[in-house]
């Protein structure tokens, strides 16, 4: 069976980065035929190592991977097409689907959102002007939505790396990394963030010895600003009190999962980090993607909502304040420190909720089962 997923990048990683994920598993673990259109094959390579910018065709990981050109050439449609986050697929492309004796299974698959009214939207179909339908598939945190992309084997990999005594310290020294005995370990990717510099004040300060590990990225520049250094390089490391910050290279998707389980906290953001880092169990800090008219504030309480649910009153109220400062420019280095005396408890919680999320159907097994049903 063949399946098309068109992504057209709007800005960061987000977009390549759950079109590329779930295309691969696709490929790896149900046998399917994929092809991932997307329109900046140059933020594709970013994340695939070993990626051509420039090629029009290439193949990683099973998946054929295709430049969307401005200019659209004709295409047999798959059995399956995946309109990713409300991208316009071409005019020609759609006359074709329509062309078909029967035409394909059209899903567009909506951004992540733990916002109720997901539930009853998840699954809906849609009749255009064509004649053609297209059904919503919204990823989700319940039973009632399409479910986290989640490949097989993931938190077995993950447990594996972490438990064998050294595994853990060899894959840091691969990235340059030495961390030393007793030190907290912290992956830190976000956008401009006015709430950086109060958290890092607060982690200098700190009697316990830190090390904060910054892919590269958007934050660098408020980094480098905290520092008082003119600019930020690849394995540049800087200690201030007792933290020390270091910048890594943005890394491929799998090694940016080993980075995340690696680390005591991670913080995240936009979609696909967020999620990875539920998958590492860790406790962690959502720097969500910012909307017009606040918008995104009301996804992050919805999250936050669920996230806290069965969590106690005074670490709820602590964890609440610190993800509202992170995302409102607050005081960071004060909810931090207000965080500090649970740091267990949100331990076991952040471990708990990635059990109760891994119990569910994941996103791709979800985009499998609703073929089957629909055909
Ligand atoms: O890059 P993002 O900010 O993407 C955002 C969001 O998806 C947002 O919802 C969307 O509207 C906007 O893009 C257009 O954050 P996100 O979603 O975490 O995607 C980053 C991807 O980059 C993710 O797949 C993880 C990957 N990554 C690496 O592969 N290596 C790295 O070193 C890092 C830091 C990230």
């Amino acid at each position: 069976m063949n399946w098309d997923i068109f992504c057209s990048v709007v800005d960061n990683y987000g977009d390549i980065g759950v079109t590329w994920r779930l295309a691969r598993q696709l490929v790896a673990e149900h046998g399917l035929r994929v092809r991932l259109w997307v329109d900046e094959p140059a933020a594709f390579a970013r994340l695939c190592p070993g990626a051509d910018a420039r090629a029009d065709r290439q193949v990683h990981q099973g998946v054929e991977v295709r430049h969307w050109p401005a200019e659209w050439q004709p295409t047999e449609p798959a059995d399956v097409v995946i309109e990713a986050f409300a991208c316009q697929l071409p005019a020609a492309y759609r006359e074709a689907m329509a062309a078909r004796a029967r035409s394909p299974l059209w899903l567009n698959l909506e951004y992540l959102s733990a916002e109720a009214w997901v539930e009853g939207f998840h699954g809906l179909p849609s009749l255009q002007a064509d004649g053609l339908q297209k059904f919503f598939f919204f990823p989700g945190f319940t039973e009632r939505t399409g479910g986290l992309l989640r490949e097989r084997g993931l938190l077995d990999r993950r447990d594996a790396l972490r438990g064998k005594p050294g595994t853990r310290a060899d894959f840091l020294r691969t990235l340059g990394v030495q961390h030393r005995p007793g030190e907290r370990l912290i992956s830190l990717f976000a956008y401009e963030n006015a709430a950086l510099s109060g958290w890092l004040d607060a982690l200098a300060a700190d009697p316990r010895a830190t090390q904060v590990l910054v892919p590269e990225g958007r934050v660098l520049g408020d980094v480098a600003n905290w520092l008082g250094a003119g600019g930020l390089a690849v394995g540049d490391s800087h200690q201030r009190g007792n933290l020390v910050l270091q910048v890594l290279p943005f890394l491929s998707q799998d090694d940016y999962d080993r980075l995340l389980w690696c680390c005591d906290f991670n913080a995240v953001r936009g979609e696909d980090s967020f999620v990875r880092a539920q998958w590492a169990g860790q406790p962690m800090l959502w720097h969500i993607y910012q909307q017009e008219d606040d918008v995104h504030l009301e996804k992050l309480d919805a999250f936050l909502a669920r996230y806290v649910a069965d969590l106690d009153e005074a670490p709820a109220r602590a964890l609440l304040a610190a993800w509202r400062a992170w995302n409102q420019g607050g005081d960071m280095g004060a909810a931090w420190l207000a965080m500090q005396p649970f740091e267990a408890c949100l331990q076991a919680h952040a471990a708990k909720w990635c059990g109760l999320q891994a119990g569910r159907q994941d996103l791709a097994a979800g985009l499998v089962h609703f073929y089957t049903n629909w055909i």
